[in-house]
């Protein structure tokens, strides 16, 4: 008997990465913060990552009951909301006396619809979750029900309707958070490997190391830590780089931030540290393409950035301004460029289908893509998620299949006027064949997959995604 079971659901390959999914899986963030501020509160804690285990929703459920928790409690994006349902609803229906908790980005951006769709979860919890978690658990544990009014940070069924409380306040501190409880994944090494895409040497591991980025992309959802920026410090990131170094050998790192570089002080000090004490270990970060300088960008190489990633999204300056990305083409091509300078490798995150876009857009941005310093391409499709602009606007410039299951970047669930889904597939895919079957990313990748220690992952990775190229659709 355990007081708290923490699920990551189960999702296919194919239902989280598409057709290129390349066999990597990374470990479910908020669930090894959870587990350990829980674990420091004094709850005893389990994670059953549904996902990187491979198990049915059955077999996940048969395991929650079988620790009959307290508490189960889900993460959900949106794609995996209906599933964080439905496994609410099978527990409840084998155990009712469980409370079936859901968090994530997901019902912190649509609360109300989500509780309102999935009668089974009894608790929401809103936006970031730690000490909310913490602060639920003891108001539903031990003798006698407590209220959960005093609660900030949740929604939860009462009397027959819905009761939402205080806005949680954001942790002003993030070093005050417990190192995450990667202890309480199941094998790390075996379990956790992630694609060639995103890793430089093995063993790999991911990590997080702030909250919120400024910039405010119509697109993007940005619910959970919105434009507060919070990191945590150089010294509480080497403490977590070292002691994954330590039991788990690691020898790369994928820094999963979602703008690293925006936080320039303290990526400063944090390269002279990783440099001064010798940590040996390679990385790969995210930026905005405006964070980037010559000077920042040595430091980073040197102490250890083999590849950073930029959200360039498209080609298009009208379609850049349309979507409030804050940057102009020429600022584009000379961040690349300055980045390349340095040394280190750079990869481009598109986005095809954005409201407005049209056949002649979509050329300027392949066009754009292999005329710029890239080295690694990626597209995808424009999803409306809950919570963003462009959710509230879609219907009024296309198609818009608002399917929250189908939401995982690799459907088009959105049809702009004028284009049809045939077309947005197959300028995907050519869009991927134009970029790849070209002399510079083939070398790439063959000088990347010639290391004796990598060889296997890159064949297997690499032949999934020269299948999925030469596939007409
Ligand atoms: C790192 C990251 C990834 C990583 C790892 C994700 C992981 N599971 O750990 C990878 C690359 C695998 C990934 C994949 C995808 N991602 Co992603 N990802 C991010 C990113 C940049 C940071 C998320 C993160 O780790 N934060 C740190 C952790 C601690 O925060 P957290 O996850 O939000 O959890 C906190 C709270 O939400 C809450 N909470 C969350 N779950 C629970 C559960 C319980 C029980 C409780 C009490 C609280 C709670 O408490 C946590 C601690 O404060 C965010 C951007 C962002 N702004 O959040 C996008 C983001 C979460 N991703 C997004 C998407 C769409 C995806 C994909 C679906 C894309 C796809 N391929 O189709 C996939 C699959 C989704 C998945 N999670 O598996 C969207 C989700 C939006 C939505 N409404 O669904 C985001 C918000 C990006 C965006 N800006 O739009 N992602």
């Amino acid at each position: 008997m355990v007081d708290i079971v923490l699920v990551y659901p189960p999702v296919t390959l194919t239902g989280r990465y598409g057709e290129v999914a390349g066999g990597s899986e990374v470990p479910p963030q908020p669930l090894i913060y959870l587990s350990a501020i829980l674990k420091k509160a004094g709850f005893t804690v389990e994670i059953i990552d549904a996902n990187a285990l491979r198990w049915s929703l059955e077999e996940t459920v048969d395991s929650i009951i079988a620790r009959s928790p307290k508490v189960v409690g889900i993460t959900a994006p949106t794609m995996l909301i209906a599933t964080a349902g439905l496994i609410s609803e099978k527990v409840k229906g084998r155990n009712k006396d469980i409370l079936a908790v859901v968090g994530g980005p997901h019902i912190t951006a649509v609360p109300e619809e989500t509780m309102a769709a999935y009668p089974h979860i009894d608790i929401g919890v809103i936006g970031e979750g730690e000490i909310t978690a913490v602060e639920l658990m003891k108001a539903v544990s031990g003798s006698g029900k407590r209220s959960l009014d005093p609660v900030d940070g949740i929604i939860y069924r009462h009397n027959g309707g819905l009761k939402m409380t205080r806005k949680r306040e954001y942790i002003k501190d993030l070093d005050t958070l417990p190192m995450p409880d990667w202890g309480a994944l199941p094998d790390i090494l075996s379990h956790y490997q992630q694609s060639v895409a995103r890793i430089d040497r093995l063993p790999a591991m991911s990590i997080t190391t702030s909250r919120g980025c400024p910039y405010r992309c119509t697109f993007c959802a940005r619910n959970v830590f919105g434009n507060t920026l919070r990191t945590h410090s150089a010294g509480y990131i080497m403490k977590c780089i070292k002691h994954l170094k330590e039991k788990y050998k690691i020898r790369s790192l994928a820094i999963e931030d979602e703008n690293f570089v925006v936080f320039k002080s303290r990526l400063a000090e944090l390269c002279r540290r990783m440099i001064d004490e010798k940590l040996d270990i390679t990385w790969s970060c995210a930026s905005s393409i405006n964070e980037v300088n010559p000077e920042m960008l040595r430091l980073m190489k040197k102490a250890g950035c083999w590849q950073i990633s930029f959200g360039i999204e498209s080609g298009s300056q009208r379609i850049l301004d349309f979507i409030k990305k804050g940057t102009k083409i020429p600022t584009i091509e000379s961040a690349l460029k300055m980045t390349r300078r340095a040394g280190i490798m750079t990869k481009g995150y598109f986005i095809i289908g954005h409201l407005t876009e049209t056949k002649e857009t979509i050329r300027e941005t392949i066009d754009f893509a292999k005329r710029i310093s890239l080295d690694d391409f990626q597209m995808s499709f424009m999803v409306p998620l809950p919570g963003t602009e462009a959710y509230t606007m879609a219907c009024d410039y296309g198609a818009f299949n608002n399917n929250w299951s189908e939401m995982n970047i690799w459907t088009p669930v959105f049809i702009p006027k004028g284009l049809t889904q045939h077309d947005l597939e197959s300028l995907s895919k050519q869009a991927f064949r134009e970029f790849y079957f070209r002399p510079g990313p083939v070398a790439n990748f063959l000088k990347r997959a010639s290391r004796p220690a990598y060889f296997r992952k890159y064949f297997k990775d690499g032949l999934k995604i020269f299948k999925f190229l030469l596939k007409s659709r």
